[in-house]
């Protein structure tokens, strides 16, 4: 039985030794990157059984994300080989307090992952868990995956029954699927054209969670405040919008008053040092999945998202250890003041 399986591009990724420019630095460190597998890692480093469904070359890099994603204890058995398409990689900057910004050089047009599609990417994979996560990434790695995605977010007909035989687990989705959770992640410079934000807004319609930045939301959708996001949005059942170091903001319809429309749970986040912000995104999305899996109230799984968020951006890296369930239920347990 699976927990979440998550499905992906995750690339070999190079890091600077040293701070500075790309065009100054002369070494890179080998790690790893890929959104929702990071959303896998964490999971399992917290305790959740999770799969990563994707699709990696029959190259050394493949060999190298299959081993590296695998040794968080997550189920790799999925992941297809590619002998014609090579696995994707990229570049990035260590450190974007850098005064010249973050830069992030994608080599992965053509890759593997890029051919995933609603062909070759079996239902039975994706389906077993009690959560599915996904992320607009996909949506913009190519046509093929994009139809992949509208597949797995259309919303179930209501005469669509899921089948005793694909999952002991217990369902949170509702009839036909599992918890369908899509992190947003607009990545303007990975769209061919200019659909993006209209396409990831459709995509976001059919999840059953949706996780979004509010500056991402008004970058792409023009819309100011969670507020203005959850009237845009209002399908999903929860909605969680992140607002950097302010905390995040959800909206559940679980949670009666603060249904659909009403006012959001608000919950700050801690203060922490930023070393790099990338892959924090991912760690709240893991921490709030966990709580969710655990059946824990909003806020406190909001504040899940905070703890494991605040674990890696005090790191360079996307990856870390999350902290120790028993000490992140103390922490969460704290009561307002604690929190700000
Ligand atoms: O969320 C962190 C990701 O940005 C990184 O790991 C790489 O998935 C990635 C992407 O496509 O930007």
């Amino acid at each position: 039985p699976v927990d979440v399986v998550c499905l992906g591009e995750s690339m070999v990724t190079f890091v600077p030794t040293r701070p500075g420019r790309l065009a100054d630095v002369p070494a890179f460190a080998r790690t790893i990157g890929g959104a929702e597998s990071n959303v896998a890692c964490a999971l399992a480093a917290a305790g959740h059984r999770t799969r990563w469904v994707s699709r990696v070359g029959a190259d050394g890099f493949g060999d190298h994300l299959i081993e590296a994603i695998g040794s968080y204890g997550v189920d790799v058995r999925a992941v297809r080989r590619d002998p014609e398409r090579p696995t994707g990689v990229y570049f990035r900057t260590a450190d974007d307090r850098a005064a010249d910004g973050h830069e992030v050089l994608y080599y992965r047009a053509g890759s593997a992952a890029s051919a995933m599609a609603p062909a070759n990417v079996p239902r039975r994979d994706l389906w077993a868990g009690r959560i599915l996560h996904l992320s607009g990434i996909t949506a913009a790695l190519s046509e093929d995956c994009l139809a992949l995605m509208s597949d797995l977010m259309a919303r179930p007909s209501p005469d669509h029954r899921p089948s005793p035989s694909r999952s002991a687990a217990p369902l949170l989705g509702g009839p036909g699927r599992p918890l369908v959770s899509f992190d947003v992640n607009h990545r303007p410079g990975l769209w061919r054209d200019a659909v993006g934000p209209r396409v990831l807004l459709e995509l976001a319609r059919g999840a059953d969670l949706v996780f979004v930045g509010e500056d991402e939301a008004e970058a792409a959708w023009g819309l100011r405040g969670a507020d203005a996001i959850r009237a845009a949005l209002p399908e999903p059942e929860v909605l969680v919008v992140k607002r950097g170091a302010a905390g995040a903001t959800v909206f559940a319809r679980e949670d009666g008053a603060a249904g659909a429309m009403g006012a959001g749970c608000h919950a700050p986040s801690p203060r922490v040092d930023v070393v790099a912000p990338v892959g924090a995104g991912d760690a709240f999305a893991a921490g709030f999945l966990s709580a969710t899996l655990r059946g824990l109230a909003v806020r406190d799984r909001i504040r899940h998202g905070h703890l494991m968020a605040a674990a890696v951006l005090t790191v360079p890296g996307d990856l870390t250890q999350p902290p120790a369930r028993a000490h992140a239920d103390r922490l969460v347990a704290l009561d307002d003041t604690a929190w700000g």
